[in-house]
């Protein structure tokens, strides 16, 4: 094996699993239950933030943490799903959708899911919950408007990691949330591109695969439905 990916279903991990999946690379896989409070103390070892996903390199024995992190390391390791250092006008770009994805959607999204950590008071938990659909909204038409000259993914002519990232972020704005899911099938109904470019993602080989591993059924992207358990 060269990768061990340590996993809980339909959490962060499953956009590695995606990529994992596309590259063709063999791995295996090691379910960490439960909320980062209550996860062993060989897991925070291996992160001491307590947070999945987390994918071991058996090239190196390094465990490499953060969902943005672990895709740059594949798709350059791999020299696929990303843009390469010698191509600057594309790297650039390629990185400036991941770190995006990753500090504001993703974030965005995670204080969402969480509105119940940020405060004990209701009230407050509901603003912070509306404010983050009110952000991935203003975010999701940046994204039209770049699938807006007819690229079929968001780098253009090749999918890319960043695809994934969205697509299960959305995936996960659709059903998860302490107070409510930040985002319906009707919102992305604003949004046809996207809607378009997830159809499409949702039907590659790659993407049933990795869902299969993790328990979850088809539809993965659009009106997606929770996993048994
Ligand atoms: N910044 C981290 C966030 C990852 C994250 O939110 N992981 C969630 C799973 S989706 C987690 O481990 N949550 C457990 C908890 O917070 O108790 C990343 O990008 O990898």
């Amino acid at each position: 094996m060269a990768y061990t990916l340590f996993y809980n279903p339909d959490s962060a991990n499953l956009v590695i699993r995606f990529a994992l999946e596309e590259l063709g690379v063999a791995y295996d896989d090691h379910l960490v239950a439960g909320r980062r409070t209550g996860r062993d103390a060989a897991f925070h070892k291996l992160n001491p933030t307590g947070l999945l996903p987390v994918l071991v390199d058996h090239d190196t024995g390094q465990p490499i943490a953060e969902t943005a992190a672990i895709l740059l390391y594949l798709s350059d390791k791999h020299g696929a799903l990303g843009a390469p250092v010698e191509d600057a006008a594309a790297r650039g770009e390629y990185l400036r959708r991941l770190f995006h994805l990753s500090n504001t959607v993703h974030a965005y999204l995670r204080l969402g899911f969480y509105a119940d950590r940020v405060s004990d008071d209701r009230t407050v938990a509901v603003g912070v919950s509306d404010w983050s659909c009110r952000q991935t909204l203003e975010d999701l038409a940046i994204y039209e408007e770049l699938l807006g000259d007819g690229r079929p993914w968001l780098l253009g002519a090749a999918v890319s990691v960043c695809d994934y990232y969205l697509a299960a972020c959305l995936r996960w704005a659709q059903l998860y949330g302490d107070v409510a899911p930040a985002l319906s099938r009707g919102d992305l109904e604003r949004f046809p591109k996207l809607v378009a470019m997830l159809t499409r993602l949702q039907e590659r080989p790659a993407a049933l695969a990795a869902a299969s591993k993790e328990g979850i059924a088809a539809p993965l992207f659009l009106s997606p439905v929770r996993p048994a358990g």
